[in-house]
């Protein structure tokens, strides 16, 4: 059954209308973060929200799409910017469109097959496409909110277990203003 065909973007207050948000904190990332010694002393002093997601499942089967808005909120742990958990779909050959609306950011994709890595602007008025078989992460390098939708087939799925089991091989870092991409430091 069809609904939704419908949605309403309310951008300042980073929200799509009627839509369920999924919230995630800085205690929701565990291990995301290089600096396990920084992750634990910002987590001693605030649990703050790192991002939303607001999710429209207007159908499901053959064919059909999903998307979700994202609300990524700016700041660092040590000098490792906030990014997303990141995830590879469920349905590996799974693509996405990511379509930036507001802030500065990239993502941050790794194949999984080959293992390279690519960091892709994304910001208002760019779009990344994610092909299948990538991990992919979104990272806030600016200083307000990063906006984006995310367009997938319904049938991707989320597949949390490879990130949290070896995370990204690069993280992308502060260097003194300058965004810098490096090896994972652990
Ligand atoms: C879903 C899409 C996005 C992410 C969102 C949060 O396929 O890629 O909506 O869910 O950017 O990231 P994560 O890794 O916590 O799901
Ligand atoms: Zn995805």
């Amino acid at each position: 059954m069809l609904e939704h065909l419908f949605a309403r973007i309310n951008l300042e207050r980073g929200e799509i209308d009627g839509a369920p948000q999924t919230v995630r904190r800085l205690s929701d990332l565990k291990e995301v973060f290089a600096d396990q010694a920084a992750y634990a002393e910002a987590l001693a002093q605030a649990d703050p929200v790192l991002y939303t997601v607001s999710s429209v499942e207007p159908a499901n089967g053959d064919g059909q799409m999903h998307y979700g808005l994202g609300v990524l909120m700016p700041g660092k742990v040590g000098d490792e910017y906030y990014m997303t958990k990141g995830h590879l779909h469920s349905w590996r050959p799974a693509a996405e469109v990511y379509i930036g609306l507001e802030g500065e950011g990239v993502m941050l994709l790794e194949d999984e097959n080959t293992g390279e890595t690519r960091v892709e602007i994304l910001a208002k008025n760019t779009v990344v496409y994610v092909p299948g078989h990538t991990a992919h992460r979104t990272i806030n390098t600016g200083s307000e909110p990063l906006k984006y939708i995310g367009v997938y087939p319904s049938a991707a799925g989320h597949d949390y277990a490879p990130i949290a089991e070896k995370n990204f091989k690069m993280q992308l870092i502060d260097n003194d203003g300058t965004p810098t991409l490096i090896e994972r430091r652990k």
